[in-house]
């Protein structure tokens, strides 16, 4: 009895106690006196759970609902009770020029359970598997490599330009093709040939059955991260106790594309070790991997045991140089592929601005214009000046930016500045292309895909350089993109081989609609696209020159 009088006494003191500490903790504390209490809020719920954000995550809706709290609240919004949103140049300089951590959210870029440059989350581990690699990356390495030129030629006039040949005659020539498709092909060609070398990749453009059951298996895993990025301790408690969170599907999605790329390296690795120099070619040259080994082999001589990536990376040779290489597969296919879906959308609804880039192309010396059947891949320097060429490929990634969404970062101890604001360390930060690329002040009806607004002779110099600061299609800093030269190296190739030759022509265009993500894509997942060749002027008799003009333009 008494026992109990004890117990009842207590309990309700108790119990107030527990609530004012936990209105204290969980409401007080991060609506009044945190330090991101001064912060706007997206919702008002914001500050006392992160239910909001992770419903518009989870719906999809994510970067749309950045955006409109961007231009409701400004520059620099609060999302959840750790975590910001920034949407201004300055800010972005500060976390992503400031080398500030990946957030976890990366970690499930790891691929064969090991980490990746990608999914590297702190900037020391970052840093040594960046100096393996980062040489054959950068523009004048691309630029000069006699590799590139040579695995560009075999697949542009091998694969590309006869197959589009193949598409423009015949029956089925007014369904034109699925330029998705295909062009996630071409950027997946690329990229294999020059990790493995052309002789040990397969073809995606030629291969198309397996291309599509790829593709399949790549879809099926996509949309499928949410619980594992953003609620890893849930995901893994669940799963222990039997419960999956992501489809059992989606896992075998993902062994059956790591089995794949992990056979792939280690065909490369081993036709390395067996090299017969007699038949190698330029083409054949795995410039990637070669790069990764030298890079390894370094690493071990230099830093050996000291290494902060000798446990994950030297110790695992084969794994870490599978788990870097599907990274690059995975990052480089997609958005590249959808660059030129869009672009070439664009394109073809007008004949005239493909008249324009046809005019510059043809100024290349030589011209890719398909004498003798092939193109001749032209000099790197004077293709990247082409004006009009780099505008439609830089205004295509600013619109649909097809790796657009938030790239989370960790705040560092113990605190930083942010605007007008101290914020302390561990908190959940990003800014997104999406959202910098709709900024009206730099890019007046964000909305409407305009290549003229990268026009250099109609701006003065400062305004220029503004626009260019503000194009964040690959981020910036030291974790920007990786394949930013080698994308738009490729891509120039390939738009000026295709362009120069034939006009393209919409087919069918339903669901072209990018979908709300961390990388985007048309929500149809196709585009059907129909190409025809531009005859040779012929040399015409005088007689049938003044024939021709009197009829009329019956031409394209
Ligand atoms: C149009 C094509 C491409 C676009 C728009 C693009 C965009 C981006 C963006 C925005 C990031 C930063 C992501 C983040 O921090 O959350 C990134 C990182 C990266 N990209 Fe790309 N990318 C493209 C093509 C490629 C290609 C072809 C490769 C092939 C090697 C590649 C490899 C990488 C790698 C390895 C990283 C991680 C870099 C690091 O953490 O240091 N990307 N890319
Ligand atoms: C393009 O190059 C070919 C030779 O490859 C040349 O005959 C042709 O005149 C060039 N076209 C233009 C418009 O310069
Ligand atoms: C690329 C992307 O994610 N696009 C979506 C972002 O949100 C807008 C709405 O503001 C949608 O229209 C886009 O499809
Ligand atoms: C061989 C061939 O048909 N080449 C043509 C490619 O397209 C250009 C026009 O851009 C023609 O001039 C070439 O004759």
């Amino acid at each position: 009895m008494a026992l109990e009088v004890i117990y009842y006494d207590l309990a309700f003191p108790a119990f107030i106690l527990l609530t004012v500490l936990s209105l204290l903790r969980f409401a007080l504390y991060p609506v009044l006196l945190s330090p991101l209490a001064r912060i706007p809020k997206a919702h008002w719920s914001c500050a006392v759970s992160p239910i909001w954000i992770l419903w518009a995550r989870y719906t999809s809706r994510e970067n749309r609902t950045i955006g409109e709290a961007h231009r409701r609240y400004g520059p620099i919004v609060r999302l959840a009770p750790n975590e910001i949103s920034i949407n201004d140049m300055e800010s972005v300089k500060t976390v992503y020029q400031g080398g500030f951590d990946k957030h976890q959210w990366y970690s499930v870029f790891n691929n064969y359970g090991v980490p990746n440059m990608f999914s590297s989350i702190y900037a020391k581990h970052h840093g040594a598997r960046k100096r393996m690699i980062s040489h054959v990356y950068s523009k004048s390495y691309i630029h000069s490599s006699a590799s590139v030129a040579a695995q560009a030629d075999v697949i542009l006039n091998a694969r590309v330009l006869s197959a589009l040949e193949e598409a423009s005659h015949g029956r089925q020539a007014h369904q034109g093709i699925d330029v998705h498709s295909f062009f996630s092909a071409v950027a997946m060609d690329f990229i294999t040939a020059y990790s493995f070398g052309r002789r040990n990749s397969p073809s995606f453009i030629q291969q198309k059955a397996y291309r599509e059951h790829w593709l399949g298996l790549y879809r099926a895993r996509k949309g499928y991260s949410f619980f594992s990025q953003e609620l890893p301790l849930l995901s893994r408690l669940s799963s222990f106790i039997g419960l999956h969170l992501t489809p059992v599907r989606v896992d075998a999605a993902n062994r059956e594309l790591e089995e794949w790329c992990g056979k792939l390296c280690a065909a490369t690795l081993s036709s390395l070790e067996t090299r017969d120099d007699e038949s190698q070619t330029l083409a054949d040259d795995a410039v990637v991997i070669r790069a990764l080994l030298h890079g390894l082999d370094k690493e071990e001589r230099v830093r050996g045991k000291e290494s902060p990536i000798f446990n994950t990376a030297i110790f695992q040779r084969h794994l870490t140089i599978s788990s870097e290489i599907f990274d690059h597969l995975l990052a480089g296919q997609e958005t590249t592929g959808v660059t030129l879906t869009y672009l070439s959308w664009h394109l073809s609804q007008s004949q005239d601005l493909q008249r324009q880039l046809r005019a510059e192309l043809l100024s290349l010396t030589p011209n890719m214009s398909m004498g003798g059947g092939k193109v001749i891949i032209p000099n790197s320097g004077q293709l990247n000046r082409l004006p009009l060429l780099h505008a439609v490929i830089v205004e295509t990634i600013r619109l649909y930016a097809p790796a657009g969404g938030p790239e989370p970062r960790i705040t560092p101890d113990p605190s930083c500045r942010i605007g007008p604001y101290e914020i302390p360390g561990g908190m959940r930060i990003s800014a997104s292309a999406y959202n910098l690329h709709r900024d009206e002040k730099y890019f007046p009806h964000a909305g409407t895909w305009d290549h003229t607004r990268w026009r250099r002779d109609d701006m003065d110099e400062q305004r220029h350089k503004e626009i260019n600061r503000q194009f964040w299609g690959f981020s910036s800093g030291g974790r920007m993109c990786l394949g930013s030269n080698f994308a738009m190296h490729e891509m120039k190739l390939l738009v000026a081989a295709i362009y120069t030759n034939y006009t393209s022509h919409i087919v069918n265009d339903e669901g072209i609609e990018p979908t709300d993500g961390y990388t985007s894509h048309p929500t149809s997942g196709q585009l059907w696209l129909r190409f025809e060749r531009i005859q040779p002027v012929k040399q015409q008799p005088l007689l049938d020159a003044a024939l021709s003009e009197t009829s009329g333009d019956l031409g394209k």
